[in-house]
């Protein structure tokens, strides 16, 4: 296979920059160009350590650190030299070049992950745990990325298969000597019945896994000059929308993230409800419903003083999944008996609805294993289907049919960690990772 370069390290200046490389001929390579004192042939390179040296490629002198993984102790499992030069795009691209006319060919995005995918180093969700990590931009992000990449989660991919297989191979054995192995048929069923709830539990796990990964989108909306706008404003810590007693302030959608005991949320503030002869306004409105209509969960905002509108609070909650009923300007008006109550000016109540907000959507998604990915949801839930469809021929006594449902069942699963995964999965996967990843 080619010697592979790339750099890995983002583009712009930077304290350092790192250029990687990987194969057979990466350090004969990387020794064309840097020196040392203690190193005078490959054999003198110790793997692990940086060492300190200068890198010259026959016109630009460079002090940089070198580091070395022998085969197959390293990230890809083969040979892999490591630049950490000073941080600045032409430094590094410099560095780059000299490695690509001495022969290592350009390194496409995530191929040295994948490399190590096919070296057996890593399996392909703990591929995407890697790529989970690199984009995560939340804590609750960061651990299920974690919980991937660490294998935790193909263990757990893996020991539903084990107890599959043990339920397959009763089965087949059991097709041979229908009447001696009726027993142990039946208790393989109900193993595969436990396994199917463990399968339906990571089903389910998948609607939190999915607002961990891309965040919870709440959309706020009410009247005008029940204090959405600020609401949105004392949720961010800073004056973001405009707030005025002017009716019909806020007109298009205004969306910013924050982050609430590690989870993202997508705010969106949104045009008052009203009737409006505005043209543009009366946009805002048809806009602020679409948002609740898309939102996972939407703030329905009121004055804690006023009366609830019987009317437009139904309409609201029929079009959208989740609805939180706000009282704002407690401050003014007290508390009430129905929904949440908060002072968007004092800042009271508000914590409470942002847990509230976790609690109704994510809930306690920490104790178990949580779904993220798509492609992992889809293989899990395949793998379900084919498990109900066993379990349904084996209680019409077609014994043949279950042996080929549960061999689905455990290939579906197998596609998760790489094992049956087809060349267009694998290249789709690595075709999403930065180029020196
Ligand atoms: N006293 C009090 N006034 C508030 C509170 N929230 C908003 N307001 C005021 O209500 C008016 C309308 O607020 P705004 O956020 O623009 O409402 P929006 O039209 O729903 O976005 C402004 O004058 C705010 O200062 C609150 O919790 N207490
Ligand atoms: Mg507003």
């Amino acid at each position: 296979m080619d010697t592979i370069a790339a750099i890995s390290t983002p583009t712009g200046a930077g304290a350092i920059g790192i250029v990687r490389m990987s194969g057979e001929q990466a350090l004969c390579i990387a020794l064309r160009f840097f020196t040392c004192s203690t190193i005078k042939s490959p054999e003198d390179v110790v793997p692990g350590m940086l060492k300190l040296g200068t890198f010259f490629d026959g016109s630009v002198r460079e002090k940089c650190m070198m580091v070395y993984f022998r085969a197959p102790k390293s990230y890809t499992g083969e040979d892999i030299v490591e630049f950490h030069v000073h941080g600045g795009t032409y430094l590094a691209e410099r560095v780059l070049g000299a490695l690509l006319a001495a022969g290592a060919k350009l390194a496409g995005p995530g191929e040295f992950t994948r490399r190590a995918f096919f070296a057996g180093k890593l399996s392909l969700d703990e591929a995407e745990g890697v790529r989970a990590m690199i984009s995560a931009e939340s804590e609750a992000e960061l651990r299920e990325a974690y919980s991937l990449m660490s294998g935790r989660f193909d263990q757990k991919i893996n020991a539903l298969m084990t107890k599959l297989t043990e339920v397959l191979s009763t089965m087949e054995a059991s097709l041979d000597y229908p009447e001696e192995m009726a027993d142990e048929a039946d208790d393989s069923m109900e193993k595969a019945a436990e396994v199917r709830e463990e399968m339906r539990a990571l089903v389910e796990s998948f609607k939190a896994g999915k607002l961990i990964k891309g965040g919870i989108t709440v959309a706020i909306v009410g009247k005008t000059n029940v204090g959405k706008s600020s609401l949105l404003n004392r949720l961010l810590g800073y004056s973001r929308a405009i707030v005025s007693d002017i009716h019909g302030t806020t007109r298009d959608i205004v969306g910013e993230s924050i982050l609430h005991k590690g989870v993202k949320i997508n705010l969106q503030d949104t045009a008052g409800l009203r009737e409006t002869g505005d043209v543009v306004e009366h946009i805002g409105i048809e806009r602020s419903l679409a948002a609740a209509k898309g939102a996972d969960v939407v703030l329905y905002v009121m004055e804690a003083g006023g009366n609830l509108d019987e009317e437009e609070w139904a309409n609201i909650r029929a079009c959208s999944k989740k609805v939180i009923l706000v009282n704002n300007k407690i401050d003014i008006y007290g508390a009430t008996e129905r929904g949440f109550n908060i002072s968007a000016k004092t800042g009271e109540g508000v914590d409470v609805l942002l847990d509230e907000i976790l609690r109704v959507t994510v809930g306690d998604s920490r104790a178990a294993e949580t779904l993220t990915e798509e492609r992992h949801a889809d293989c899990v839930r395949r793998a379900l289907r084919s498990l109900e469809e066993g379990i349904a021929a084996f209680h019409e006594a077609n014994t043949e049919c279950v042996l080929v449902d549960l061999r689905e069942s455990i290939d579906a699963l197998a596609e998760i960690g790489g094992g049956t995964a087809t060349e267009r999965i694998i290249n789709d996967i690595f075709s999403r990772f930065c180029v020196g990843k």
